[in-house]
């Protein structure tokens, strides 16, 4: 390329890289003086994001038509109207809204095409000010911008990455891929991977088969079967806007912090790896962070804890270790107004089970404790920092009823292939012991499609489980 042309390219990096930078201060400074908040969905892949979102806008597009007796604003009648507008990030993808009612609204109804981009929206909430009557006579009204973002849960699983070197996460991959089912998983490419000589030449053939084989042991790993929630590096399978990364492995064999290793030659497979690992950070994970990321206040971290809890101990523990690792990341506490100019932390996080429409309402509160326990150690993170957290069990679209069957609890609901109705053992009340999962972990969860008489445009609103819970300790504070 000649210099003028390559002096052009990096012009124009550089000041796209400075309007991004730009964009985010107005971003900030918007939100200190807006009454606004940017709250994050966060979630594993099919944990119930997408629908998630859907519902919340469908439940306060409709609010009137809607099941909110837990939304103070909306029982209390503060809250007057919302409208959805386009986020100003330009970025961000904005939610595919529509497209989720038109599939909910399809006959038969469907469930919202599985994204998994980096979206977001605006939602304008117009409410009264002040409470009581006092507050209609003044007929005074405030907007409440509530910002969100929807981005894979996976990726949030890389930024530990950022503290560490390729050695350190190597020693860490070896750790996990000693486990079960990972160690069966990963069969002959663990040996593979544990033989190849760090210091010999790169050779670029062997590397890519060898990286073909480990995208599908990672396939495997999240696949329906497995189910398995730590997936790293997240964008090997779920690639970011800027395209899928340069391809490394982790090397498995021998010590890697040895000195003759730090001076091999750059063509070496623990050099290239090496330095696709940095550029993996530098390039895919901080920016993720600090443009993304960062802005959020508030959290929800939705988790699919009935079929973690069908997949068995080492499922659960693997989703345990998961999240535990997604909230890390959050740096919990308040801050002064100054410092979140350029950065914000986290003051609410909501943990919450989905899809718990999957079981009768009897289980629900034993899923909510379930979930409780296993997040207990963010949650005391959390509490210990000054946040807020919540613990929840919901359904954002309610696709089963309560029915007896021969005088016991059970559901009724429409599966792919028609109606369907079914009694389901107990969720666990503890997972102390393989034995506390009982007949749960052999139950074959039927498939739920939609509930019908959902309507692309106008009410009634989406039917739901505890959403209004969720609205209120998500923004419930600000609208009052
Ligand atoms: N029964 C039930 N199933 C749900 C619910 N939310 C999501 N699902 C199921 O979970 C799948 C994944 O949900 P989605 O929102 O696409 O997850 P995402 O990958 O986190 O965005 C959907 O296709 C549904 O099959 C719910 O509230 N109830
Ligand atoms: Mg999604």
């Amino acid at each position: 390329m000649p210099a003028s042309k390559r002096l052009r390219k990096t012009y124009r990096h550089l000041s796209d890289r400075a309007e991004r930078g730009f964009d985010a201060t107005r971003q900030q400074v918007r939100r200190l003086t807006e009454d606004r908040v940017c709250i994050g969905i966060t979630g594993l892949s099919r944990s119930g994001k997408t629908t998630f979102v859907t519902s919340l806008i469908n439940q306060l597009t409709h609010y009137d038509q809607a099941n909110l007796s837990g939304f103070s604003p909306a029982l209390g009648g503060q809250l007057l109207g919302c409208r959805v507008r386009p986020l100003e990030d330009r970025r961000l993808r904005p939610f595919p809204y529509s497209g989720a009612m038109a599939a909910l609204a399809a006959t038969p109804p469907q469930w919202p095409q599985p994204t998994e981009e980096l979206s977001g929206c605006l939602l304008a909430l117009k409410l009264r000010r002040g409470r009581g009557p006092l507050g209609a006579l003044r007929g005074a009204r405030r907007t409440l911008f509530v910002e969100i973002r929807d981005y894979p849960g996976e990726w949030l699983l890389d930024l530990p990455m950022m503290g560490l070197d390729y050695a350190q996460w190597c020693g860490q991959c070896k750790e996990l891929y000693v486990r079960e089912p990972r160690a069966s998983l990963l069969g002959e490419l663990g040996e593979t991977l544990a033989g190849l000589d760090p210091s010999a030449p790169y050779d670029e053939g062997q590397a890519h088969a060898l990286h073909q084989r480990y995208l599908t042991f990672l396939r495997r790993c999240k696949g329906s079967e497995h189910r398995l929630s730590l997936i790293q590096p997240g964008r090997f399978l779920i690639p970011g806007p800027d395209g899928p990364p340069l391809h490394f492995l982790p090397l498995l064999g021998q010590e890697l912090s040895s000195r003759a290793l730090q001076d091999a030659d750059p063509q070496s497979y623990f050099k290239v790896f090496e330095s696709r690992y940095q550029a993996y950070i530098s390039e895919h994970v901080t920016p993720f962070y600090q443009e993304f990321f960062r802005p959020v206040q508030r959290q929800i971290v939705l988790v699919d804890l009935v079929n973690a809890l069908n997949g068995g101990p080492a499922y659960v523990e693997d989703l345990r270790d998961a999240l535990g690792r997604i909230s890390d990341s959050f740096s919990y506490g308040r801050r002064s107004l100054l410092a979140r100019l350029f950065s914000s932390r986290i003051e609410k996080v909501v943990f919450a089970a989905t899809k718990v429409d999957q079981v009768v309402s009897r289980d629900h509160e034993p899923a909510r404790r379930l979930l409780g326990s296993i997040v207990s150690q963010a949650i005391r993170n959390a509490a210990y920092e000054g946040v807020t957290p919540a613990v929840e069990a919901i359904a954002s679209i309610r696709s089963s009823i309560n029915i007896q069957d021969q005088g016991d609890d059970a559901l009724a609901g429409r599966g792919p292939d028609g109606n369907l109705a079914y009694v389901h053992p107990p969720v666990p009340e503890q997972l102390h012991t393989e034995a506390d999962y009982g007949e749960f972990r052999d139950w074959k969860i039927p498939p739920l499609q939609p509930p019908p008489g959902i309507r692309e445009s106008g009410g009634p609103a989406i039917p739901h489980i505890r959403m209004d819970t969720v609205l209120e300790m998500l923004i419930g504070d600000l609208c009052r």
